[in-house]
């Protein structure tokens, strides 16, 4: 098993746009290798140009953890490229199969680079907003193992955040939707994600501390999707609400 080349492989899928098959069909790796190639081939993006603007957790509803068919949380990183204006139009092709599901982002005031407990939330987030996270698995018919999806950098490829608001306010038990061309596809609750989305910003502080990623002042920090994730078609307007936040959307041309 070669970290570079695989992380070659995978960076190569997500430039092109062109799926390419699980790396575990080939070579056995374990989380720990998975999350060597996703560092590696981060790397790769930062040379050609990329900044690092956050973190994404993934599978922290037990919804996402059914759909893809995996049994443990994971996390990733997310460049400037991947951020797309609120109410933008993007071209599919720039993405294999990309699905969106709505989530909550955090906004970091400080610096973290130590394990967050809830007493330290006040210090280190700043505020939250309504997002909607584009996911494109550089795998063929989006299929992968746990280990496949990490080393894929968590199928990160496009986030929309919506307008920030303060996080003084019960995140526990909000309403979250994701509605394509008017009608709403997915229902979920805030208490989908880990049974509190502060839980899910806490694991992110644990995972990174883990793989000595810090988390830089300013950065986005998603918490994971509440309901399953749809796949995007040509003329989509999507919308996520999320419970008296306002909503946040995007186009597909
Ligand atoms: C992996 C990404 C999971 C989430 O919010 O649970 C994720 C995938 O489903 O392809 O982003
Ligand atoms: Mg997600």
């Amino acid at each position: 098993m070669n970290i570079k080349e695989l992380a070659k492989t995978i960076d190569t899928a997500a430039l092109k746009a062109k799926a390419v098959a699980q790396l575990t069909l080939k070579s056995k790796f374990s989380e720990q290798d998975a999350y060597a190639i996703q560092a590696a081939s981060l790397e790769r993006r930062y040379k050609r140009g990329e900044k690092l603007i956050g973190i994404k957790m993934g599978f922290t509803s037990v919804a996402k953890m059914k759909q893809m068919g995996v049994h443990d949380m994971i996390w990733g990183r997310l460049t400037d490229t991947m951020l797309m204006k609120e109410g933008s139009q993007f071209d599919l092709d720039q993405f294999i199969h990309p699905r969106a599901e709505p989530e909550l982002c955090f906004l970091v005031k400080k610096t973290i680079d130590h394990i967050l407990s809830l007493n330290d939330i006040g210090e280190y987030i700043e505020a939250v907003a309504p997002a909607i996270e584009i996911i494109d698995s550089r795998f063929k018919d989006f299929k992968f193992s746990l280990e496949d999806v990490i080393a894929d950098n968590c199928s990160s490829a496009g986030l929309v955040v919506g307008k920030w608001q303060s996080h003084n306010m019960p995140l526990g038990n909000l309403k979250i939707e994701l509605e394509i061309n008017g009608k709403a596809v997915h229902t979920g609750s805030s208490k989908d994600i880990l049974g509190d989305p502060w839980k899910s910003v806490l694991a992110a502080t644990r995972l990174a501390n883990q793989y000595e990623q810090v988390i830089p002042e300013g950065a986005y920090l998603m918490a994971g999707a509440a309901t399953p994730a749809v796949y995007l078609n040509a003329k989509n307007e999507v919308t996520a609400h999320v419970e008296y936040m306002d909503s946040v959307s995007f186009s597909v041309k």
